[in-house]
């Protein structure tokens, strides 16, 4: 059983549809009348129940999600009471028992509505954005919460005093200032020893002034920085003729999303009204006296900690003239710009029901909406209602996760790691309540203002979370529809997505589908490759266009060719041609060494995974010339063969992911033990001895009642910061587990 403070008994998490919210000791289960109610405890008591929350363990910062899981486990354990299948041999009944203990462990993580909540914590940027937006609104969140956030805070301190990107990152300016901030914001004093130690860091690392762009943006909303040391953000620029390749509508849908907003912030120049705090701010994050910083100097100004990419000669020099225009803009064209940025932030918050695409647009239409509509008005407080849909408590404590959560897919990707054996079939209540899970997440209708704001087209697709965030993604249609083929494939339930709903998904798949035979994210590549000379973060690369990437590419390729096998009448020579396509771009992709890199998890173990999947699948259906497919397999096979540790498993830093080389961890991980894998066995890897010795990894590691240890943080974004996925644990090894049992064991 899970070591367990009693404190953690007082947070509980509501969930309704795929909606998680945490609860400090909730009078009622339902989360509307709970979000009303909140905060009827005593000070003094939750901040006793706080420090229990004290994170002993640094080495490693990612939470094991233990609150969540001891709740949801504690009470009810109970070991599996079925039949477990006999196998030939004892290491073979290893595999069974580990499988069904596994599969049982992990069924007690499932909510009534059918998905697995979970961690999605991580990056260190993003709790601070909604700090700000609720102390510019004066709207605080209630003490219980805003204790467990400075637990949080604190607990992820480094050694060196100063805050990372990300949990596990080195510090970095933006990381330190920002969680520097929401620390005082949070009415921790200024000489608390942490802070004291905090402030030495950024003063010695050249002070806030070094903060990058996105830092400057949330201090100068709250009024610790000028706004003419920002550059600007030429909001005029939404008003553009749409064939311009630089026109926003081509961006990234994040990059564009976050920028939106941030834009009309810096056409109204949004600020806190001074006070003693702001006052004492200033005296605190700067070297120099804040009155006499020459700002305009302080716009490219970026500490080098936190460089990652450096601002191209292009970027300069449309910066030298959108800075300049700001002294001769023509008020009645900035006013139809914001006007007409106002009109898309209530566009885009009616379309995700006020979860907005993201957590950082998230925070800051927030802040524009409270601006543009004021405190009172209704908008706001659906927004300030929904504040709640990105928090997450965990051991160490209360943060804001990067997305309302990983919902549909890790739902998805859970319910194919149980069906691929038929030990998944001792299971048909776990599998029937998740595939009703994916079942209500399909998109089936659009909305009236999609076209309008450049929404790529939905019906029929799946999103990462839930159907309210409503934004559509490539892969997560792909991996949305290969669940329900599973289920269906399974006879464990009665289907209840149709073959029209099938067919609509798998539509989405094929427009989705870029010229350069890959698949982007969330919708088709809309400009070329040099629009990325004008990203201006300098702390993540390749955020400007919506690239197609190996992992996203394989999972559509997948799924086209197993609808092939269940619907080949169906748009056949088409999806013949878009698989040829898409089997080409991974090809492609695929390194000198054999691996592929990847964009979304770390990081050329997960690629290579899919890279394989998608190949070998290809193979045994036919498909492609067979010999350049088997070339490629062969490669990657002796690519994984060669990273293996000495116990027999595989281990990757996050590391991978920014320097785009390999980088060996010290130990295995389970994580990337089972891609590798999963990937050998699906090219069925010769040698067996190295197959068994990554399972013997994965078999070792499980604890009595079938979890995994929760080992360094898995996933990615744009190459610079890292996001965990708290169920990627008990789904992989399930998933690897279940294709050796389905290879050898089974009959
Ligand atoms: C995600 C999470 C899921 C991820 C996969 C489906 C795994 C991937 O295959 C495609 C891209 C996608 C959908 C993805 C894109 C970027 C996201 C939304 C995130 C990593 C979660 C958080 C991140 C978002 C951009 C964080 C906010 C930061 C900004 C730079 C705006």
């Amino acid at each position: 059983m899970l070591h367990v403070k009693p404190s953690w008994k007082s947070w509980q998490l509501l969930t309704e549809q795929g909606r998680q919210i945490w609860a400090f000791k909730p009078g009622s289960n339902t989360i509307d009348t709970h979000l009303q109610n909140a905060d009827q405890i005593s000070d003094e008591e939750i901040a006793r129940f706080a420090e229990d929350f004290h994170f002993d363990s640094l080495l490693n910062p990612n939470s094991a999600d233990q609150v969540y899981r001891h709740a949801a486990i504690n009470a009810k354990y109970r070991e599996f009471a079925g039949k477990i299948p006999e196998a030939k041999t004892p290491e073979e009944q290893n595999v069974a028992d580990a499988l069904v203990k596994g599969i049982n462990y992990f069924s007690y993580l499932q909510s009534k509505d059918g998905h697995w909540p979970g961690d999605y914590g991580g990056p260190l940027f993003l709790l601070p954005g909604l700090l700000i937006a609720s102390y510019i609104s004066d709207v605080p969140f209630p003490m219980a919460h805003r204790e467990m956030m400075k637990r949080y805070l604190f607990n992820h301190q480094n050694t060196d005093a100063g805050w990372g990107m990300h949990i596990e990152g080195e510090s970095t300016m933006f990381g330190t200032v920002m969680q520097y901030v929401s620390l005082r914001l949070l009415g921790v004093d200024k000489n608390h020893d942490q802070l004291v130690k905090a402030r030495t860091w950024i003063k010695s690392h050249g002070g806030a002034t070094g903060i990058p762009s996105w830092g400057k943006f949330y201090l100068a909303v709250l009024n610790c920085y000028d706004w003419q040391g920002f550059n600007s953000l030429f909001p005029e620029m939404w008003l553009f003729p749409k064939w311009l390749p630089v026109h926003p509508w081509r961006y990234w849908c994040h990059t564009r999303m976050v920028y939106l907003p941030m834009a009309y912030c810096y056409a109204q120049r949004i600020k806190v009204p001074e006070n003693p705090l702001i006052l004492s701010l200033r005296e605190e994050i700067y070297n120099e006296d804040f009155a006499s910083i020459d700002w305009p100097k302080q716009r490219d100004a970026v500490c080098e900690k936190d460089c990652y990419t450096t601002p191209s000669p292009v970027l300069k020099w449309m910066n030298f003239f959108t800075n300049n225009y700001e002294k001769f803009k023509c008020n009645w064209l900035r006013k139809k710009s914001t006007d007409y940025i106002l009109k898309y932030i209530d566009a885009e918050d009616q379309q995700t029901d006020y979860i907005n695409i993201g957590p950082v647009n998230k925070a800051i239409n927030s802040i524009c909406i409270w601006h543009a509509h004021g405190k009172d008005s209704a908008p706001f407080k659906q927004h300030v209602a929904r504040w709640y849909d990105y928090l997450w408590v965990a051991e160490d404590g209360m943060k804001m996760n990067g997305y309302n959560g990983s919902q549909l897919w890790d739902a998805a990707f859970a319910t194919r790691a149980m069906l691929e054996s038929d030990i998944g079939k001792l299971f048909p209540e776990t599998i029937a309540k998740s595939y009703r899970f994916i079942e209500r997440s399909q998109i089936q209708a659009e909305h009236a203002t999609h076209a309008e704001f450049f929404r790529h087209p939905m019906i029929g697709s799946w999103p990462f979370s839930t159907p309210e965030n409503g934004w559509p993604v490539a892969d997560c249609t792909a991996e949305g529809l290969s669940a329900a083929l599973a289920v269906h494939h399974s006879g464990l339930v009665e289907p209840a997505i149709d073959q029209s709903r099938i067919q609509r998904a798998v539509d989405v798949i094929l427009s989705y589908q870029n010229s350069d035979g890959g698949w982007a994210t969330y919708e088709l590549t809309r400009a070329p490759k040099w629009l990325e000379k004008l990203n201006p973060s300098e702390v993540f690369a390749d955020i400007m266009i919506d690239y197609s990437w190996t992992e996203c590419t394989a999972a559509c390729v997948i799924a086209l060719l197993e609808i092939q096998e269940t619907d080949p009448a169906y748009r056949s020579s088409e999806i013949r041609q878009a698989t040829s396509a898409g089997l080409r771009f991974i090809l492609k992709q695929q390194r000198l060494d054999g691996s592929w890199y990847g964009g979304w998890a770390v990081c050329f173990t997960y690629a290579t995974w899919f890279g394989v999947e998608a190949l070998s699948k290809a193979r045994a259906r036919g498909y492609y010339d067979d010999s350049a497919l088997a070339a490629g397999i062969n490669k990657a096979c002796a690519f994984l063969v060669g990273k293996r540790k000495a116990d027999g498993g595989w281990g990757e830093t996050f590391k991978s992911c920014s320097t785009l080389v390999y980088s060996e961890a010290p130990t295995s991980q389970l994580v990337n033990t089972a891609w590798a894998l999963l990937a050998l066995m699906a090219a069925e890897f010769s040698e067996r001895d190295v197959i068994e010795a990554g399972i013997d990894v994965l078999l070792h590691k499980q604890s009595d009642i079938g979890d995994w240890p929760q080992e360094s943080i898995s996933g990615v974004f744009n190459y610079n910061c890292m996001i965990t996925y708290a169920n990627y644990r008990n789904i992989f090894p399930i998933w690897a587990l279940g294709r050796y049992y389905r290879q050898h064991v089974q009959g």
